[in-house]
């Protein structure tokens, strides 16, 4: 889900300046009709989330590899195991090992493909140590009819978001910053219009405008943990992936930051 942040530290100040009554206590009722209240003087900061129209698949890995965004686009684990998060919870991250060809499949959608002129953002936790080039996910065909994406490490440990349209091969350029340090880092690629985008720990690393926003649907499944073009595997994921997220839109700056944020 794409969460939208709003610390509303001001509140206290705004009701400090309120000329009129405010009263001590308030009550939220949300929408599953829970209800919580709470006293004004003890709010320190208020917090509101909500799930944007944009995200097509959500793989939290709460235990399971389910699309968890709604649209029950689940996936198949084959051989990746369940370890912990960069929280620390058990069976909530999935582990791969490239020796063993370990990936998470998931069928092809037409939620999943970009069409002519359409974005698309794929937001992903991964932790390695592996110096290696590998790929994080991909949905990718480079044979008529040409399209797709893939998300990659190079040798240097850079992420760098690739793929092609209609018209051409397509990628951002390597991020500045590496990844290959063992801990966890939240990586983006993005397709806004033209321009092809890589993120890392919500920041920009790189960015070309490619100069075409041509179709790049196709008929791959979506695989986690590894390569694909024309259903050939390669490049396998060394490490841990977490909470996959593809979104049919491009996220700004401020949402990137609020999913690095996001407990
Ligand atoms: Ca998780
Ligand atoms: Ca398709």
């Amino acid at each position: 889900m794409k969460t939208f942040t709003i610390i509303i530290a001001v509140i206290a100040a705004i009701a400090c300046a309120l000329t009129i009554a405010v009263a001590d206590d308030w009550m939220i009722v949300t929408t599953d009709e829970g209800a919580q209240q709470f006293n004004l003087a003890n709010v320190e900061s208020i917090t509101f989330s909500r799930e944007p129209d944009g995200l097509v698949a959500y793989y939290p890995f709460n235990g399971n590899a389910d699309d968890e965004s709604g649209n029950g686009l689940h996936g198949s684990v084959r051989g990746a195991t369940l370890t912990r998060d960069r929280h620390g919870n058990a069976n909530s991250a999935y582990h791969f090992i490239a020796a063993n060809r370990t990936t998470i499949d998931v069928a092809d959608n037409g939620l999943l493909d970009t069409g002519d002129g359409e974005d698309v953002t794929v937001n992903v936790w991964v932790k390695t140590n592996a110096n290696q080039e590998m790929t994080i996910a991909a949905k990718y065909r480079s044979v008529p009819p040409r399209g797709g994406f893939y998300f990659v490490c190079d040798a240097n440990g850079d992420p760098i978001w690739c793929g092609r349209d209609r018209n051409d091969a397509r990628d951002s350029g390597p991020s500045d910053v590496g990844i290959f340090d063992g801990e966890w880092h939240m990586v983006t690629g993005m397709r806004q219009g033209t321009v092809w985008s890589v993120w890392v720990d919500g920041q920009m690393g790189n960015s070309a405008d490619v100069g075409s926003s041509a179709a790049m649907d196709n008929d791959e499944i979506l695989v986690i943990g590894c390569h694909i073009d024309v259903g050939q595997r390669a490049g396998y994921w060394e490490g841990d992936i977490d909470d996959v997220r593809i979104f049919n839109c491009a996220l700004t700056a401020d949402e990137i930051m609020a999913l690095f944020n996001e407990e």
